[in-house]
């Protein structure tokens, strides 16, 4: 889901980039591009039309600052309303913690993981992952092998349907091996 939205995006902008003139109907055409973009990526359809809307008005009434093609001018808009859309960044902490990570499917928790955990295992943490995804098929094959990659413990039980089970036993067994 995060890859096709990121490459729509991008052809979106590029398109836009491409154009001789950034007149209304080319901040119009983006705009629709954008809501295509987004709306096939499941992004509430409400906060599409609000971000659409932004960004139209935007366009259209601000004026470029000194220096700042319009072009430019509008790509910086969108940059800056989709990153409001996307929300505050969250500051990682490097302190013994246990994170939770949950979304919908396919929004980048398993891919995350293994980011995170490499992150922490680069600042010297000591590190563990488990797998309490039921439900995907493949789940703990997936992040068993990221894990491997950045050398990261990963604790699973693929025949286990009860996921509290799977964290439990998994904290217990990951304090003896890592903590
Ligand atoms: N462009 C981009 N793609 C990402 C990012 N994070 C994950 N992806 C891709 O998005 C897709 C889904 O990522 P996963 O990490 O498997 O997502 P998930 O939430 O674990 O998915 P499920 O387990 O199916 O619910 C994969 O193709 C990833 O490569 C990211 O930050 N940027
Ligand atoms: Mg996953």
């Amino acid at each position: 889901m995060l890859d096709t939205l990121g490459s729509n995006l991008k052809d979106a902008l590029r398109k836009l980039a491409g154009k001789t003139v950034i007149d209304r109907a080319a901040v119009e055409e983006l705009v629709k591009d954008l809501q295509r973009a987004l709306i096939s990526a499941d992004v509430n359809v409400r906060q599409v039309m609000q971000l659409s809307q932004t960004i139209k008005k935007r366009a259209l009434d601000e004026q470029p600052p000194k220096g700042v093609t319009a072009r430019e001018h509008v790509l910086r808009i969108v940059y800056e309303e989709l990153v409001a859309l996307v929300g505050k960044k969250v500051e990682v902490t490097l302190e013994k913690q246990t994170i939770l990570m949950a979304g919908l499917q396919g929004s980048g928790k398993t891919t995350t993981t293994a980011k995170l955990a490499r992150f922490f295992k680069r600042k010297g943490m000591r590190v563990a992952v488990i797998c309490a995804d039921t439900f995907r098929p493949g789940a703990y094959t997936q992040i068993k092998t990221l894990c491997d990659k950045v050398h990261v413990p990963c604790y699973g039980d693929p025949s286990e349907h009860d996921a509290r089970k799977i964290v439990r036993d998994g904290l217990a067994r990951l304090k003896e091996e890592v903590i």
